[in-house]
């Protein structure tokens, strides 16, 4: 088993029915990752790309048995169940799912690098990975709580500006929330 940390987001369309379904998606069927703690819903200013609407973002960490590539096609999987249309990089999309990190890896590969090459610098993955594990560190980096208090401190213009939304509540299928 290896925990594994995936980021949702959503910019499209009924943006919570989707991280609500893509739970329910990456967490069913053989094989399926076990859930480890589930984070709050944040809505974040988009990063990156053309002008787009807000994301909502999440964070869902998981017990694999399997390896890393077998946990992003199982991503890559629940993106296509979203009918995800992948026209322009860093666009809007009505599901992304990101490998994070996986166990201890660290790896270059371009079709899946470990742990995720931006995630160290984006909020909108830090903070909802720290509330679902405060004590998660980034593989080769450093601790999320420092990686986002240093990002915090070098946004000074609030473009990585979140907005916690305890409105909509994400549940793992089967249970009481994580
Ligand atoms: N790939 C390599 N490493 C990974 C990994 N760790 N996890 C490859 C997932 N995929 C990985 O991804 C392109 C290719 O990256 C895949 O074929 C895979 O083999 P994609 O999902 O097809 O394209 P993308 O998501 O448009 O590009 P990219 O570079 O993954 O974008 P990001 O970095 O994921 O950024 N702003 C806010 N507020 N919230 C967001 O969620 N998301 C993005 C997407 C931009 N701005 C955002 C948000
Ligand atoms: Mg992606």
């Amino acid at each position: 088993m290896t925990r594994a940390v995936l980021a949702l987001g959503s910019n499209i369309g009924d943006r919570h029915a989707t991280l609500r379904g893509a739970v329910d998606t990456l967490l069913a069927g053989p094989g399926a990752p076990t859930p480890v703690a589930l984070s709050p819903v944040y809505e974040t200013a988009p990063v990156g790309g053309p002008e787009q609407d807000a994301y909502l973002n999440a964070v869902l960490v998981v017990d694999f048995d399997g390896t890393a590539r077998e946990l992003l096609e199982r991503s890559q999987a629940a993106e296509r169940d979203f009918d995800r249309v992948r026209e322009v990089r860093w666009g809007p999309r009505t599901l992304d799912v990101d490998v994070i990190a996986f166990g201890d890896t660290v790896d270059a590969d371009p079709v899946l690098t470990l742990p995720h090459p931006r995630a160290h610098l984006r909020a909108f993955v830090l903070r909802p990975w720290l509330d679902a594990d405060p004590a998660a560190v980034v593989p080769g980096r450093a601790p999320v709580a420092t990686l986002l208090a240093a990002v915090e401190d070098a946004d000074s213009t609030g473009e990585q500006k979140l907005t916690l939304r305890d409105d909509l509540t994400l549940r793992v299928p089967g249970e009481a929330d994580l």
